[in-house]
């Protein structure tokens, strides 16, 4: 299937010439047919010679409706520019056009209609020169008449030429389906419409719809009024939801392959063609079958960055258009060029960031991406429309190999991120001697990483990570002045291994506070309280001493067993109580928990 949407002043004939081809009314509402007018969007199809199937999104020609013009054509790619043989170019043939063009649409089908009231040459020549221009480029072009019948086989001819130009869909791409309407059917719930431009839906498929907590279900799929099982793009796709409330949704909404896009209500965009210097501060931003009020940031000669209403579904490279909906204006069209740009708070931020926007074209540039933001993952880049093939589970260097989980970096960063890590540790080392390393999280703190598993990754021999530090791969060898303190404690008391050495005994073996908590990191000693170390050994010696006695012991028993003061038997049985080793009972009597 694909689909094109029609295009044209009010009145020149785009739904009579959609009637007369697919003999279906794309005029749905009683009101459009009592005025004669179309006012929303119209949908019919047909098949052509070739036996491929052309799907109409039939759009109103009248000002007053543009917005409903723009969501039909937003996501679809073709257009039946419709031009009235008698009335020639006019204000809408000229802002549909400037629409497309704006959006970017590069297939079109000039139709000049109403051939059987005016000689339709110079209209045709007129319209011609006009698309000629923009980014339809040189369209085929057919006199019809949708009263007589004349010239429809050679529109639909051409119809079918166009079809089979058209570009392959990627329909393995993730779905955004933009949603155009939105309905009620009895028994089945809240159905939507839109057009499939890339991906495919299958029934039972959970989409992502912004603003629900949860995925929504696809209960059925209708293309062109017929049930399927599968929907590829390109396709006009009817989607029954399962337990969405109808006014959850609606136009300018889109459904999506969960976890794929990014929701952004701030954008840098270029403008296209000849931008002008006098860009309202405020205009609307038509993307997709969305219109969204946005304020207007000059930033380079061409950029500007824009902040949304409400946040949408944006990729880099998005073509959109900015309209001044009070002058019923197409501003121009604008391509997205960054759909999570920095904040611009220091002075001269937005000169700079203007500088960097002269580079970006819209078109997804992993390197450029990893030079700017020098570390993401790959999923965030992914849902902003960077693609990104990572092996899974192999990590490499640098570069579109993950350094650790799915976290991208730009190698040169990569490269000085782990010389200032060394340079942190050393730093630690020089300041905090008696510290086994520098604690991971600090490292990542003065970093400035977002998750530990960097810092983890970033360390190389001859560090390593020790409980919780990045240290040398030798730093729980204690300092010599502590080692050589800790090995007179254990000749001094070795024999008596419940006796702590005094205050001032530890003052003379140079054991201070920090000396003591680097050989208790060190598994060196064992710290009961302040200034009261043991051997770390004493602990299980301590219970084999109290299991021995009759249970349950007292704290004078315990002392008296352990050879001991109250300064350590206080202590040290509440730690074994910590430990679970001991209980106290109610009447503070002990007993070893065998
Ligand atoms: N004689 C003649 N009249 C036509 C032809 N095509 C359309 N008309 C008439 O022109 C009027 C407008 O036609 P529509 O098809 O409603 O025009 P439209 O472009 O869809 O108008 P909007 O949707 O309101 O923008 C109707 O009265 C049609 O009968 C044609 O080829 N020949
Ligand atoms: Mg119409």
């Amino acid at each position: 299937m694909f689909v094109v949407a029609t295009a044209g002043h009010v009145d020149h004939g785009k739904s009579t010439l959609v009637r007369a081809l697919t003999g279906m009314e794309p005029d749905r509402w009683a009101e459009e047919r009592r005025r004669g007018m179309t006012i929303d969007l119209g949908f019919a199809w047909t098949t052509l010679p070739s036996g491929g199937t052309v799907a109409f999104v039939d759009v109103p020609g009248h000002e007053r409706f543009v917005p409903n013009m723009l969501a039909g054509v937003g996501p679809v790619p073709a257009a039946l520019i419709v031009v009235a043989a008698d009335e020639g170019w006019m204000p809408q043939s000229a802002e549909h056009l400037a629409a497309l063009d704006a959006l970017g649409v590069a297939y079109g089908v000039l139709a000049v209609t109403r051939a059987d009231l005016a000689d339709p040459g110079p209209a045709m020549a007129r319209a011609r020169a006009e698309i000629a221009a923009t980014s339809l480029g040189a369209v085929p072009a057919v006199a019809v008449s949708g009263r007589t019948g004349a010239g429809l086989p050679e529109l639909r001819a051409a119809l079918d030429r166009l079809a089979a130009g058209l570009p392959a869909p990627a329909v393995d791409d993730p779905v955004r389906l933009w949603v155009d309407r939105s309905f009620t059917v009895r028994g089945s719930g809240t159905v939507v419409t839109g057009t499939l431009g890339a991906g495919r839906l299958r029934v039972g498929d959970a989409l992502e719809l912004a603003g629900a907590d949860e995925p929504v279900r696809v209960r059925g799929l209708h293309c062109l009024g017929e049930a399927r099982t599968e929907a590829a793009a390109v396709a006009r796709v009817a989607v029954n939801l399962r337990g969405t409330p109808r006014d959850r949704l609606g136009r300018g909404d889109a459904l999506l392959t969960p976890g794929r896009f990014h929701h952004t209500d701030l954008v840098d965009v270029r403008l296209a063609g000849d931008p002008a210097a006098d860009l309202p501060a405020t205009l609307t931003l038509h993307v997709g079958s969305a219109a969204v009020p946005v304020r207007v940031r000059p930033l380079g000669a061409d950029t500007v960055r824009l902040r949304l209403a409400r946040p949408l579904p944006l990729l880099v490279g998005d073509r959109a258009l900015l309209r001044d909906p009070g002058r019923h204006h197409v501003s121009g069209g604008v391509r997205v060029l960054d759909v999570a740009p920095p904040p611009l708070a220091r002075r001269g931020a937005a000169a700079a960031r203007a500088q960097v926007l002269t580079e970006l074209d819209g078109r997804p540039d992993l390197a450029g991406e990893l030079r700017r933001r020098r570390l993401i993952r790959a999923g965030a880049l992914l849902r902003m429309g960077v693609p990104v093939h990572v092996e899974p589970g192999r990590h490499g260097p640098v570069g579109a190999q993950p350094v650790a989980g799915d976290w991208l970096a730009d190698p040169a960063y990569w490269g000085r991120l782990g010389e200032r890590l060394t340079e942190e540790v050393a730093r630690h080392a020089r300041e905090h001697p008696l510290e086994p390393g520098m604690p991971v999280d600090a490292l990542r703190q003065r970093l400035a990483l977002p998750d530990r598993v960097l810092v983890e990754a970033l360390v190389r021999a001859p560090l390593r990570i020790h409980a919780g530090r990045v240290g040398a791969a030798n730093a729980d060898a204690l300092p010599e002045p502590v080692a050589l303190a800790v090995r007179r404690v254990r000749a001094e008391y070795g024999d008596r291994p419940f006796r702590a050495p005094e205050a001032d005994r530890l003052v003379d073996l140079g054991l201070g506070p920090r000396e003591i908590g680097a050989a208790v990191r060190a598994g060196a000693l064992l710290r009961l309280a302040d200034n009261v170390v043991l051997l770390p050994d004493a602990l299980d010696d301590a219970v084999r001493v109290l299991a021995g006695l009759p249970q349950p012991f007292t704290l004078s028993a315990a002392r008296q067993a352990l050879d001991t003061t109250r300064r350590v038997a206080v202590p040290l049985l509440e730690l074994l109580d910590r430990r679970g080793a001991t209980r106290r009972l109610p009447d503070d009597a002990r007993i070893v928990v065998t």
